[in-house]
């Protein structure tokens, strides 16, 4: 029987044999999620603009000053890992860990791009798709119609993101959202990590309570307590046991140690309502053609978010905010939904021209709404 199948090369090539032989049960009709998590998200894009630091221990967080430092680290490579530093230690403990490491300060405007970079190429593919956090994301891919074709993607999908960004990731596949969590994190980094319905118990079953989302440090100490250290123990406790402690909230955890979960990824989830990008200038201006100039760049940043959340939109609004702090919003409608960079530079120019009659600018801005989905079929594969 498969169990899991785990594939940690990078290339597109499907594993040669599966665990058992029998080819991976597809279960026509059923959710299908994929799970994603950046690998040591911050430090690779640290290692990425210095090349030089592949391979060493990495550590972004607070300034250490010798070991006095406050504060906590943020992340750290795996190599760092490998001397004991995680996430949220006292900065002051990593060094005592590993003073020789590479100790940066985060670069938050970088690991914002890096993530918009990410989360675009998983919109991309027209996916029903909700990011939860700047380095991870969901996305419900049922309609690929089976696990084979759902591993080729998440091949795919990891090795465009390695190529286009440089960047390393994890996947997890499961008929659910939380088995897919909890398997992207099973084999990190670079894991690609497969549980199909049938193996999902089997799968969860020696991992520690731990693993589970939302299972923290008081309710493994409960578990602990009655002698559950694993998924499995928990499966094999009698529920009511369970709700005599934990209240009928502890139910559904116990169906997942079972192997038995329906979490998806919601209907909507992450969409945007609106994208809008503003400026303020560093001295007021009334230079007409400066002022022009910016609303141009203030669109194509806007455009370039609107395609890579596959959309179109029908309004348009400027935002001049004069000397003094009055602000106006002059906003137009396409009669029809749009993605053209042109229409929304020529509607941008028209707003600016009824609207600004003189005076000097403090900040403008731009602000795209009430979108259409593009149709999925038109959604360009980055590959
Ligand atoms: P994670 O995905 O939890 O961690 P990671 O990507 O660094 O490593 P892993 O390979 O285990 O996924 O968090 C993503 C980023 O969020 C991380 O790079 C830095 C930041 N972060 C903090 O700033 N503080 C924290 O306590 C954690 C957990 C993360
Ligand atoms: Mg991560």
């Amino acid at each position: 029987m498969v169990l899991v199948s785990q594939s940690r090369e990078t290339g597109y090539r499907l594993p040669e044999t599966i665990p058992g032989g029998a080819g991976i049960p597809d279960t026509p009709g059923g959710q299908i999620i994929l799970h994603l998590d950046m690998d040591s998200f911050y430090a690779s894009v640290e290692e990425r603009k210095q090349p030089e630091l592949a391979g060493k221990p990495v550590v972004i967080g607070a300034d250490p000053k010798q070991g006095k430092g406050r504060g906590v680290v943020s992340t750290c490579s795996y190599e760092a890992r490998k001397y004991g530093i995680r996430s949220a230690m006292p900065i002051s403990q990593a060094y005592v860990l590993c003073p020789h490491a590479v100790f940066l300060p985060p670069d938050f405007p970088a690991y914002i791009q890096a993530s918009a970079a990410v989360m675009a190429i998983l919109r991309s593919y027209g996916f029903r798709m909700e990011q939860v956090s700047i380095d991870e994301a969901f996305l419900d891919i049922s309609h690929l119609g089976g696990f084979e074709t759902a591993q080729a993607f998440a091949m795919e999908v990891r090795e465009c993101i390695r190529k286009r960004l440089g960047l390393s990731c994890s996947i997890g596949i499961a008929p659910s959202r939380t088995i897919a969590k909890i398997a992207s994190d099973f084999r990190k980094p670079g894991g690609l990590t497969m549980v199909t319905p049938s193996a999902a118990r089997d799968f969860l079953s020696p991992l520690p309570v731990r693993r589970i989302p939302g299972v923290g440090k008081k309710a493994e100490a409960m578990l602990f307590e009655m002698g559950i250290r694993t998924i499995g123990d928990l499966a094999q406790q009698d529920v009511q046991v369970l709700i005599g402690r934990f209240g009928r909230s502890v139910v559904s955890l116990h169906q997942l140690a079972c192997g038995i979960d329906s979490t998806g990824v919601p209907e909507g989830s992450g969409e945007a309502k609106s994208i809008s990008r503003e400026t303020t200038f560093e001295t007021d201006t009334d230079d007409r053609e400066h002022l022009l100039s910016v609303i141009d760049e203030l669109v194509r940043c806007v455009g370039e978010s609107l395609a890579s959340e596959g959309l179109r939109l029908r309004t348009l609004t400027l935002k001049i905010r004069y000397s003094g702090f009055i602000t106006r919003n002059r906003g137009r409608s396409f009669s029809r939904g749009t993605d053209n960079p042109a229409a929304m530079k020529s509607l941008a120019h028209a707003l600016f021209r009824e609207e600004y009659q003189g005076g000097t600018v403090r900040l403008i801005g731009i602000r795209l709404s009430s979108f259409e989905k593009r149709d999925a079929s038109q959604a360009t594969l980055p590959l």
